[in-house]
């Protein structure tokens, strides 16, 4: 099967790159998914890799978040199946023991938002052309409870409260503003930076930094895992709705007609 995900660890130094490549968009789809899960859950067991470098091979884009032709028009199972899979993904990073650093190369709207606050560091391509944000309300679909959590514990409460409501999508310099992610560069200079970064991650003793790091996580990782089930009936119930499918299917007419 071909790969959606080039994963390259460097053993001398424990760093791991993983590199989306599903064009056009890296949309996350089911395949992606469980690749993208089966490939963190390998190099956390991998004892040469410490660290995890999260970028996309495609230009301009680090991920068009989930795929929204896995949420228009299949059938509950598919969306139980699919949901379950954003669940994994998620689950894993956001409570993954090794160090990982998104070096976002490109616009990262909704589940490529989430991926990159699920990560411990962010770093972006200054490039003014790129958005990031959680822009769900635009679709006319909700952002899940944990989605939420993900970005209060990343830039507050109150910003994401302005952001949530309006689906808000931000530039990289205001972005940084308001610590959606953590530094800018030049895009070209955007590996080497992450690879740096890491190098400095991992000056710290990892046994040290994992503790730290899970006991800020922990919390929140619990609250899904106590309602995984409940979660996974929410989701297949709101998106089979009739008048949510018609506000996709709207909206993937709009992504279809806006280029030309
Ligand atoms: N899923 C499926 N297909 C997509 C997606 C996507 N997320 N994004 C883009 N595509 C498709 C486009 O329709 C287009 O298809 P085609 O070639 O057949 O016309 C193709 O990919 C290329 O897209 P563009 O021409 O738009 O490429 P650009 O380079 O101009 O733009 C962008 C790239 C900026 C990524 C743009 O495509 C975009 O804005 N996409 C939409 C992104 C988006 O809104 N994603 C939200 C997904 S929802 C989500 O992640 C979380 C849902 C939470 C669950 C809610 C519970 C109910």
């Amino acid at each position: 099967s071909s790969s959606k995900i080039k994963v390259d660890l460097d053993s001398s130094t424990g760093i791991a790159v993983m590199k989306f490549q599903n064009p056009p968009v890296n949309s996350m789809n089911l395949e992606f998914l469980t690749e993208f899960s089966i490939g963190l859950e390998k190099l956390e067991l991998d004892k040469s890799c410490r660290g995890v470098i999260l970028t996309s091979a495609q230009p301009k884009i680090f991920s068009a978040g989930l795929d929204i032709l896995d949420m228009y028009g299949k059938t509950p199972e598919h969306y139980e199946e699919f949901w379950r899979a954003v669940q994994d993904m998620w689950l894993k990073l956001y409570g993954y023991s090794k160090i990982t650093i998104a070096a976002i190369n490109g616009s990262s709207p909704a589940g490529g938002c989430l991926v990159s606050m699920a990560s411990d560091y962010r770093i972006m391509a200054d490039n003014p052309r790129y958005r990031i944000g959680l822009n769900e309300t635009q679709l006319g679909i909700v952002a899940p409870f944990w989605f939420k959590d993900t970005m209060v514990n990343t830039v507050g409460h109150r910003t994401t409260e302005l952001s949530l409501q309006f689906g808000l999508m931000y530039s990289p310099s205001d972005a940084l503003k308001i610590g959606l992610v953590d530094q800018l560069v030049p895009e070209e200079n955007i590996l080497s930076t992450a690879t740096e970064t890491m190098t400095k991650w991992l000056d710290i003793p990892d046994h040290a930094r994992e503790i730290s790091k899970s006991m800020l996580r922990k919390p929140t990782v619990d609250r899904l895992l106590a309602s995984r089930d409940a979660d996974i009936k929410n989701f297949v119930s709101f998106i089979a709705k009739d008048s949510i499918q018609k506000s996709l299917g709207l909206y993937l007419t709009m992504l279809k007609q806006r280029k030309v």
